[in-house]
């Protein structure tokens, strides 16, 4: 029964920006549970062929679709055709993302806004292309990949912090509009993890590598696959009645102000 609610077999799964990092960990858990798995990719076809072959090896069924999501016309083709080719999306992660790091008062207006373009704005553009199907359907779930910095600034992330806090927002609005057609919209605000977005600011010695450290409860980055059960569950008839929330993956960031260096 408790496994029943977890199963995702015979549901379409979209993850966007999947290639790697925290997206390609939540597209194989969605995989370990049963779902056939759409990865979109952005950098180039061959990136793409590899995340596949990937995921293939792993016994998950895996399909991989090359478009740019900030590009309207390009994400309703491609959605037209992942629908014709795989079948009706049931499943949308909202993951491709970017940051820069650059102090606000130093930061280009167009570095601002193409951030803003990719974490916020895509999103909408995405959702708006899988949306009426699911309206259609009566069922749906859409999960939008927020972070620490929907809830908190930091020096340099500025564009990033706006984007993120926009994005809660939007699930919030999504899950307004979205609900009475059966549609759960959520959002998983993942803390420090190590991939390769972190790696500058992860190096040993790197004073802010040990503040992260010591600032997360759980005293450790956490591993992109802690992330697979939170994606199962947020796609799954497990939160059939969840709306809005976002649930954060943090090892307690958000759970405590942090202490002292010497405690
Ligand atoms: C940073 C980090 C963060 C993380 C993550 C936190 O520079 O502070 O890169 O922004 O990437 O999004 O949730
Ligand atoms: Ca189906």
């Amino acid at each position: 029964m408790s496994k029943q609610l977890f199963d995702l077999t015979g549901k379409v799964a979209l993850i966007t920006g999947a290639t790697h990092g925290l997206g390609m960990a939540m597209a194989k858990g969605l995989g370990f549970a049963g779902a056939t798995i759409v990865v979109n990719g952005n950098s180039s076809q061959e990136k793409l062929d590899t995340a596949v072959a990937a995921y293939k090896e792993l016994g998950l069924n895996a399909h991989g679709y090359l478009f740019d999501v900030t590009n309207e016309e390009q994400v309703i083709a491609s959605v037209k055709k992942i629908e014709k080719e795989v079948g009706a999306i049931d499943v949308l992660v909202n993951n491709a993302g970017i940051i820069k790091r650059t102090p606000l008062v130093e930061m280009e207006v167009a570095d601002f806004k193409q951030v803003i373009d990719v974490d916020l704005v895509s999103p909408f553009i995405v959702s708006k292309a899988v949306v009426p199907g699911m309206i259609e359907r009566n069922s749906g779930k859409i999960i939008n990949i927020c972070s620490m910095m929907s809830e908190l600034g930091r020096n340099s992330v500025g564009a990033y912090a706006a984007a993120k806090g926009g994005l809660k927002m939007l699930t919030q609005n999504m899950a307004t509009e979205w609900a009475k057609f059966n549609i759960q919209t959520n959002g998983i605000g993942p803390g420090y993890f190590a991939t390769s977005q972190t790696a500058p600011i992860r190096v040993e010695g790197n004073p802010f590598n040990d503040f992260i450290i010591s600032r997360t409860p759980a005293g450790k980055w956490g591993d992109p696959d802690d992330l697979q059960g939170a994606a199962i569950f947020l796609s799954s008839n497990a939160s059939n009645f969840i709306n809005g929330q976002v649930l954060y993956v943090d090892g307690g960031i958000l759970a405590t102000i942090g202490k002292p260096s010497n405690e």
